[in-house]
């Protein structure tokens, strides 16, 4: 369940005016422009900067810009881009650079359901100037590649049918193939990682433990290294709890000295008009603390308001 939902008595002008009285004069309203921002779902969002566009002849991000400022204004700004526009920039960000974070990869392109993945597709397609399918075979390489072409065809299976047998099978076959060794080069796992659906494949994993008693994540640790490993993991922990998953990794962004921000903003950001609420639950069940909690203790200022209002 989501924490941010389309707003039912939705007025755009009356919305975007309520951001030019919080900009007027000497500083900002920051509350109301959390209130504004916060009570309005992403396409919403983008009614108010075409309406206040038309009102004042000014582009609301420009504005926001010059407004707001540090992890607020990050925050603010992220959430008036487009989603698959988000999700394009970062993918773009993610790749650049000689080392690339596979385990934020798998979080960017494993997450959405094939319709969002086509809209991220064309959207990169226009920010980047080219396809995500070349984009991925250039910057990555090896199992990797192969891994990450392989879901960017978003080409899984979105059927909720669960079928035994053929968990047994594949578990069986993934076994079998390599001599008794979990083997990732054969193919035929990434294959079924990325074309089979989630229920079906936590099936896969149930059946391969029965069969082996080993876990599927024990079989990675072992049989993988480095950057595949982590990516791997990163694939396999979503598909068997996308709650848990992003608990972790909101638990991650508050560990240690600091908070890391950026971490913090993208999943609250994403995830907001998703499942935030039941990833909030899985982490007061995981880490015995409430998530608001953890926020109110990490950071501070409208920075802290804001997200406040987003969980
Ligand atoms: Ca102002
Ligand atoms: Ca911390």
């Amino acid at each position: 369940m989501a924490t941010i939902v389309p707003n039912q008595n939705f007025n755009p002008l009356l919305a975007a005016n309520d951001l030019i009285a919080a900009f007027k004069g000497i500083g900002t309203n920051e509350a109301k422009v959390i209130q504004v921002t916060t009570s309005h779902d992403n396409k919403q969002r983008q009614e108010i900067k075409s309406r206040f566009q038309l009102i004042t002849g000014k582009d609301l991000n420009k504005e926001l810009k010059s407004e707001l400022s540090g992890n607020f204004g990050n925050a603010v700004l992220s959430l008036f881009v487009p989603s698959y526009e988000f999700f394009a920039d970062l993918l773009m960000k993610t790749m650049k650079g000689p080392k690339t974070d596979e385990s934020m990869m798998a979080e960017l392109l494993c997450t959405h359901d094939n319709k969002h993945l086509a809209l991220i597709k064309d959207a990169y397609n226009r920010l980047a100037g080219r396809s995500l399918e070349e984009a991925v075979a250039t910057e990555t390489t090896g199992e990797l590649k192969r891994l990450w072409s392989c879901q960017v065809r978003g080409a899984r299976d979105e059927s909720s049918e669960v079928s035994v047998e053929l968990a047994h099978q594949d578990a069986r076959d993934l076994f079998k193939k390599i001599d008794g060794r979990f083997n990732c080069e054969s193919g035929l796992f990434i294959d079924l990682l990325c074309g089979r659906n989630f229920g079906q494949l936590r099936e896969t994993f149930n059946q391969y433990q029965r069969i082996t008693s080993h876990s599927f994540e024990e079989v990675i640790n072992n049989e993988t290294k480095g950057q595949l490993k982590k990516g791997l993991l990163a694939v396999v922990s979503y598909i068997k709890n996308p709650h848990v998953f992003f608990a972790d990794l909101l638990y991650d962004s508050f560990k240690g000295l600091g908070t890391k921000n950026d971490d913090l903003t993208r999943i609250l950001v994403t995830r907001a008009e998703i499942d935030l609420l039941h990833i909030a639950n899985a982490y007061r069940q995981k880490y015995s603390k409430p998530l608001a909690e953890a926020i109110k203790s990490e950071c501070s200022g409208d920075f802290r308001a804001l997200l406040l209002a987003m969980i």
